[in-house]
């Protein structure tokens, strides 16, 4: 996902000259201070997350903001209040503020067991070739995610985290109600194993399955799962016509697009990699009984 071959940076100089989206390479800082003062039960909460890790890839962050910046739009636009909305970007994307900011700030502000919460991370991912304890993956091998560090170009374990110990964080959240959106490589690996981030009370969307890379999407400037899922969350995703958006109808609408375009991005840079498969993880209301969906945005 971040290699960056000469030929991508052609593409991409050549996209910008005929597109007319050129306006939203740079995301406008004034719109992550919006506010908004709609408020509705049960209360909402957001984390999200963006970072090229110890990577320095300008194309990456402007990809990258401009995934945040529509995200929090969308929220904004449908209940969520600003100040229940965290963003973590580039250098503040830190091991720390993703363990344990994140955490604390919706463990000591009142986030309780009927809100909702919403975590998108959308940064590095790979896996190491160890299942470290608790032995739980199906291929032997932990993921990770890379979180900012300009100090290290590669992996480190005192940098990365591994699925086992994001998977304990997300135990110590009170909410019953959590989606956690993964836009990386290798993202299905966050849901393979039996200790993963899979769990009872919530819906995990990955990108892409455990052994695919995620692409970007030259032509709107964004990566392009977050691209067609806020596309989902605008109200396309509503399958069912009841006036929500659920997690999981969110992600049924990213999968189509996502491979089918993916598939273009491969074969036009003539890349190895898997084409990109969306996978689910519906542990919701439990994973005993998922068939109730969790309506996130109200239409
Ligand atoms: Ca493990
Ligand atoms: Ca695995
Ligand atoms: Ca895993
Ligand atoms: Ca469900």
């Amino acid at each position: 996902m971040k290699k960056l071959p000469a030929c991508i940076v052609g593409a991409f100089l050549l996209a910008l000259i005929f597109s007319p989206l050129v306006s939203s390479i740079y995301p406008d800082p004034e719109y992550l201070n919006t506010t908004t003062t709609a408020t509705q039960s049960p209360t909402k909460w957001a984390v999200l997350i963006a970072a090229s890790g110890g990577f320095t890839y300008w194309l990456h962050e402007i990809f990258e903001k401009n995934d945040i910046r529509d995200l929090k739009k969308v929220l904004l636009t449908h209940v969520w209040k600003n100040d229940h909305i965290r963003c973590f970007l580039e250098e503040e994307a830190t091991k720390n503020a993703i363990l344990n900011t994140s955490f604390e700030w919706l463990n000591t502000n009142g986030a309780d067991e009927d809100d909702i919460f919403l975590f998108f991370f959308n940064i590095h991912g790979y896996y190491i070739p160890v299942d470290l304890p608790p032995v739980d993956e199906p291929d032997g091998k932990d993921e990770i995610i890379c979180p900012w560090d300009p100090n290290v170009n590669g992996w480190n374990i005192d940098t990365y985290i591994v699925d086992d110990d994001l998977a304990v964080r997300f135990k110590t959240l009170k909410s019953n109600n959590i989606m956690i959106i993964f836009d990386t490589c290798q993202a299905g690996g966050m849901i393979d194993g039996s200790s993963d981030l899979g769990d009872s009370g919530r819906v995990v969307l990955t990108s892409c399955d455990v052994n695919e890379a995620s692409c970007m999407f030259f032509a709107r400037l964004h990566w392009m799962f977050p691209y067609y899922l806020i596309q989902g969350l605008k109200g396309r995703a509503d399958l069912n016509h009841d006036g929500f958006v659920s997690a999981e109808e969110a992600l049924n609408y990213t999968k189509k697009p996502v491979a089918f375009r993916s598939t273009i991005f491969n074969q036009l840079f003539d890349k190895q990699e898997s084409n990109q498969h969306p996978q689910l993880y519906d542990g919701w209301p439990s994973k005993e009984n998922n068939t109730e969906e969790l309506k996130l945005i109200e239409l």
